[in-house]
């Protein structure tokens, strides 16, 4: 199929799982053009399949906010022109599904129609899109696309919750690519960063409030408290980062806790990792936890939104109530002092993190956009 894949370009989760779909199509035969205001993070190499076209927006003295939807909606009637779209699938439903119906009305009016696909990730439902600001754009938009995917059954509901939405949504979880978040072998990287044999815990994140990294950093401070060797690694950037490195230097930890910025090997930093914390306060599904367990990492996370249908209580770590620091900590001293106790939680935690094999996942949306495009293109 030619298929265009709209996403937002940054370290966010939506433009991870867009970017990687767009690669694994692209592997499988499909011609993709992935479109986007700047080049996605994980769209580095050169693939014969993939075309990155880029949202041009021209600023104009009248302009105070630039009008960028109707740029991508211009941008997507050019793709499904000229580069005979099959379907469009949209990724965060703010503004891109509604400029996708926009391209879509224009096109029916040119008298060639494509169908679109809109995927739900988070923030979009959870968070931006029912703020009344916007509530009855996203609701109208989604419900006009021609196939609704949301990566868990939590954000199903939530959308039904807050929305009048009559479409059917399928849940499509996020996915992993198992051979490259695996467990390899990084001895030197971890003799260098744990000399004396200290356990390793981490968080990757966008350091967003909502991730809780200040949190993060109590349950560190916590287990050491309780006697264990460890090191804190801290991967990604955002808001909350000078308020934690404060925090390290309040607490005086900074010599245990390492703050190692954005990476794009993530997987090298899990490798070495004995337990991941995310103890978020909104989640729809939680990819970083998803990556950790493929390198059979077991998680400590908050118990909210899709966090449980990933991570599973007791298999393969453990879920507290949002906050409970002293939770996440009284688990955390049991896994890093127990080995047995971690060895089952890191063989479970990546026994389920194969369920999520991006082979299979992928394949949901193939069947999907197939689905859809006979629904809009009835064969008689
Ligand atoms: O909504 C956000 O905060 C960002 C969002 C995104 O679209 O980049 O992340 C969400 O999508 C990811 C991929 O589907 C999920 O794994 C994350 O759980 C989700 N983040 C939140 O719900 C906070």
């Amino acid at each position: 199929m030619n298929i265009g894949i709209v996403c937002y370009p940054t370290f966010g989760g939506s433009g991870v799982v867009a970017t990687e779909l767009a690669k694994v199509l692209s592997k499988k035969g499909h011609k993709i053009h992935v479109l986007s205001y700047s080049r996605p993070a994980r769209l580095e190499t050169l693939d014969t399949n993939i075309t990155y076209h880029e949202v041009s927006i021209n600023s104009y003295p009248l302009f105070e906010y630039p009008p960028y939807a109707l740029a991508l909606a211009s941008q997507m009637v050019n793709l499904i022109e000229y580069e005979n779209l099959d379907l469009l699938h949209v990724h965060y439903a703010l503004p891109h599904a509604t400029s996708a119906y926009l391209a879509k009305q224009i096109m029916m009016e040119r008298g060639k129609t494509v169908p679109i696909v809109t995927t739900l990730h988070g923030t979009d439902i959870t968070v931006v899109g029912k703020d009344p600001s916007y509530k009855h754009v996203v609701e109208f938009s989604i419900d006009k696309s021609d196939g609704v995917t949301a990566v868990s059954n939590y954000l199903k509901e939530e959308t039904y919750i807050n929305f009048d939405i009559k479409q059917d949504i399928k849940v499509i979880p996020n996915f992993i690519d198992l051979e490259r978040f695996k467990k390899s072998n990084k001895s030197h990287f971890k003799k260098a960063i744990c000399p004396d044999g200290e356990k390793v815990v981490v968080h990757v994140s966008n350091f967003r409030r909502v991730k809780r990294v200040p949190e993060v950093i109590t349950v560190f401070a916590k287990i050491l408290e309780q006697g264990i060797k460890a090191k804190l690694l801290l991967v990604g950037d955002g808001p909350d980062r000078q308020k934690a490195e404060q925090q390290c230097r309040d607490l005086g930890i900074c010599e245990h806790t390492r703050f190692l910025g954005k990476l794009d090997e993530v997987e090298e930093v899990l490798s070495i990792a004995d337990l991941f914390l995310i103890p978020s306060g909104s989640e729809t599904f939680g990819l970083a936890a998803l990556e950790a367990m493929s390198c059979s990492v077991p998680v400590i996370s908050s118990n909210i939104g899709g966090l449980p249908e990933v991570n599973i209580e007791g298999e393969t770590g453990y879920l507290c109530d949002l906050d409970d620091t002293e939770c996440m900590a009284k688990h955390a001293v049991n896994i890093l002092s127990n080995q047995g106790l971690h060895d089952e939680l890191s063989a479970n935690a990546r026994k389920r993190a194969e369920l999520f094999n991006q082979d299979l996942v992928v394949e949901m949306y193939e069947s999907f956009y197939k689905e859809v495009s006979e629904q809009a293109f009835p064969v008689h």
